[in-house]
């Protein structure tokens, strides 16, 4: 909390120096697709730092969100991959998003089931390269890969 508090005053402060422009104003958007084979359609995607970054996930099978469900989770530099996996079993009743790590996530969307879309928006982080994930468990093996900013 403490981080984001500080990040609101930076981006405040920028906003002001910047008269109102806080990001380079490009929008860009991304829809990747979970299916019910337990795969994402990508496993690289790449943004520009800046960029305010509008990520849908849709999952385009049928099973429901208890047996096949997905979301997609951006993890901050330096996060532990399997230590933010294992966590993620226990958190079940939070969607797989283990609460006492939420410093260690950029973004996330909710955990969806077959047919649903699930949308989040974020600035892009410093340039350099980091883990996306389906968190609910078994997943985030076959669905992972890397989130570049360029
Ligand atoms: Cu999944």
């Amino acid at each position: 909390m403490k981080k984001l508090v500080l990040l609101a005053t930076a981006l405040s402060l920028f906003l002001v120096a910047c008269g109102g422009n806080g990001t380079n104003g490009d929008v860009v958007e991304i829809t990747i697709e979970g299916d019910d084979a337990m795969q994402f359609n990508m496993d690289v995607i790449e943004v520009e730092a800046g960029q305010t970054v509008r990520l849908t996930l849709e999952h385009t099978g049928q099973m429901p969100v208890a047996n096949m469900g997905h979301n997609w989770v951006l993890l901050d530099e330096g996060t532990d991959f399997d230590a933010f996996t294992s966590a993620a079993l226990n958190a079940a009743d939070n969607e797989y998003i283990p609460e006492d790590m939420y410093d260690e996530i950029i973004a996330y969307t909710d955990l969806i089931g077959g047919g649903e879309t699930s949308t989040v928006e974020f600035e892009a982080p410093s340039p350099g390269t980091y883990d996306f994930l389906c968190s609910f468990p078994g997943h985030p093996g076959p669905m992972s890969g890397e989130f570049i900013v360029n």
